[in-house]
């Protein structure tokens, strides 16, 4: 038995925490086994990474030195979260994964090509996505969003990076998704949440089989 494996992708309030809860939804409401979950993070090990890499702590080390932790919490998350779901026949959404990696560290950071290629090989090993969406607005809607949702809070170390950061990102993003086009679908997340949904879920029905979908209400 083998299940599959769905990650989501994107700049900065691109949507992709709300569609990955609203995927799930949709999934169990047809009766499959979800496990929701995110990088850097999804285990104990790895969100201790996640509070480390997102607090800024590992900034002056430089973006290889952030590769290579984002790649220590990704092995934690895959070996003890995401393979023994997907061995079980579970359905993993996962919010971030190796693409963020390559766009964040890679084409925005410079780090080189191979040692990100290295990282993931050691990281993921044939644990690879079966469907990846990437969602896309453009950077000032995100980044207005992610504002509006912060309210106040302090910017960690991604979101404090200006415009022409987030420009990058978007157009990486981008090539990611014309340059793998049967592993990832391109998603215009400009729309409201409910229709965002909804083309994320034809996609899904579409690209795996994985049901009709049906509209739950269940809001953003
Ligand atoms: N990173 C990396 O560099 N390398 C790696 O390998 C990995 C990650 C895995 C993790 O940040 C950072 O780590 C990330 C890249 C880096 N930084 N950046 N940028 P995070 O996990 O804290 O945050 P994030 O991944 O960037 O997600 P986010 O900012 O939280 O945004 P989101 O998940 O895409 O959006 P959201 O939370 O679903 O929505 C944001 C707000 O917009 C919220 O109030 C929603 O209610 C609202 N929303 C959502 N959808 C809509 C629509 N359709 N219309 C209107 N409003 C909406």
């Amino acid at each position: 038995m083998s299940g599959r494996f769905i990650t989501l992708e994107g700049g900065e309030g691109t949507g992709k925490s709300t569609q990955a809860r609203r995927l799930a939804q949709h999934l169990r409401a047809l009766g499959r086994e979800v496990v929701e979950t995110r990088e850097p993070g999804g285990t104990p090990g790895a969100e201790a990474l996640r509070h480390v890499i997102l607090s800024g702590a590992a900034e002056p080390l430089g973006p290889a030195a952030e590769a290579l932790l984002f790649a220590a919490a990704r092995a934690d998350h895959v070996a003890g979260l995401i393979a023994p779901a997907l061995a079980a026949g579970k359905i993993v959404v996962c919010d971030r994964f190796i693409d963020s990696t390559r766009v964040y560290q890679g084409a925005v950071g410079a780090v080189d090509a191979s040692l990100l290629d290295s990282l993931e090989g050691l990281s993921v090993g044939t644990v690879r996505p079966d469907l990846t969406l990437v969602l896309d607005v453009p950077p000032e809607i995100g980044l207005a969003r992610a504002a509006r949702r912060a309210a106040g809070a302090a910017a960690d170390r991604f979101e404090k990076e200006g415009g022409d950061y987030h420009a990058a990102v978007r157009a990486a993003f981008l090539a990611r998704a014309a340059a793998e086009p049967e592993r990832c679908a391109l998603i215009d997340a400009s729309a409201d949440a409910d229709a965002v949904a909804a083309a994320i879920a034809d996609v899904v029905a579409s690209r795996l089989g994985l049901g009709a979908y049906e509209i739950s209400g269940a809001g953003a």
